[in-house]
């Protein structure tokens, strides 16, 4: 069974993602942590109670950082363009709901379940790094205690889509990612790389909606939205799945191919946000940024066909992907 904490802006593809977890039988979320990004934190918490409500999803949520982890960065490019007003599609989400929160902050509760799961959790983050960043900063040890950290997010071989240069993710908080993929602990990064071939088409979507129960229908609902998004400004015939992609490597790392060598991120300037690696195979170069920080796994390939089944046999039958 993998455990895992899921940080997440819920947001169109992190709901996908959520309901994936929930659903997969061998996947054991031990909690949700909420950060600001697609919405903001006020939101996103309360888009996560909506989901866990309507999905019976019982794991604790822990509400996090509203802002990014240097305080001097104000830009904050909003993403409701992409993923609605409300972060889920504008389908009218109440504004209160009455589901628990932790007491604790996002970050405090990540030591802390990582602590009483010594080498057993697996952190997803799908949003801004800002949560684990916390964590970390707090709580350095806990790098020597997580199994493993699967992000979200960055653009290595390809252009981003914030700017030219940056994914989302990290462009909305770049000191936070680079204290993340710098820490000494296994980070397997999830790119625009890969996420931007592993489309998702609104025939796939209302195909599991018709085979599937109840739950896809809001699913499907949430999701129009964004759909519109990607076919009029990306000219995409369906929705790229981020956030879910993430969480198919969690459960079938064999249909990925990666890249290992230390990764930072480009702070100010034109390029901020931009994520680099330095490739453990590549040219050899002397007193870099990169030098003497840990070697990090980049997704540079998927299987992207696979990948939908995996997600595709979760949502609809709760089960792993046969034969893929
Ligand atoms: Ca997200």
């Amino acid at each position: 069974m993998h455990k895992v904490i899921f940080d997440t802006d819920p947001g169109v593809d992190d709901a996908m993602a959520l309901l994936f977890l929930h659903r997969h039988p061998e996947i054991d979320i031990l909690g949700v942590t909420t950060v600001f990004g697609n919405v903001p934190l006020d939101l996103t918490t309360r888009n996560a109670q909506f989901l866990h409500r309507e999905w019976g999803i019982s794991a604790p949520i822990s509400k996090g950082a509203d802002k990014t982890i240097d305080p001097s960065r104000t830009d904050d490019r909003a993403a409701s363009v992409v993923h609605g007003a409300d972060g889920l599609g504008n389908i009218g989400v109440p504004q209160l709901i009455d589901w628990p929160l932790d007491s604790r902050p996002a970050h405090q509760f990540i030591i802390e379940t990582v602590r009483a799961n010594p080498g057993e959790i697996t952190l997803i983050a799908v949003g801004r790094m800002t949560n684990l960043a916390l964590a970390l900063r707090a709580d350095p040890e806990i790098a020597h205690l997580v199994k493993e950290v699967i992000v979200m997010g960055g653009a290595f071989d390809v252009g981003g889509n914030v700017t030219p240069a940056a994914e989302a993710n990290i462009y909305g908080d770049p000191e936070a990612a680079d204290i993340l993929f710098t820490a000494p602990w296994k980070v397997t990064i999830v790119g625009l790389d890969v996420t931007m071939k592993t489309i998702m088409s609104a025939d796939y979507l209302a195909h599991m909606v018709k085979s599937g129960e109840s739950s896809l229908q809001l699913l499907s609902d949430l999701s129009q939205y964004y759909i519109d998004f990607y076919r009029s400004r990306a000219g995409l015939a369906g929705m790229a799945v981020h956030d879910s992609t993430a969480c198919v490597y969690l459960v079938r790392p064999d249909l990925f191919t990666l890249r290992t060598g230390p990764v930072r991120v480009v702070s100010g300037g034109i390029a901020d946000g931009a994520t680099i690696q330095a490739p453990d195979s590549g040219r050899k170069f002397i007193g870099t940024p990169w030098d003497g920080h840990p070697s990090q796994s980049v997704c540079t390939f998927v299987q992207s066909d696979a990948v939908l089944e995996v997600i595709r046999a979760a949502l609809v039958e709760g089960r792993p992907a046969i034969a893929v």
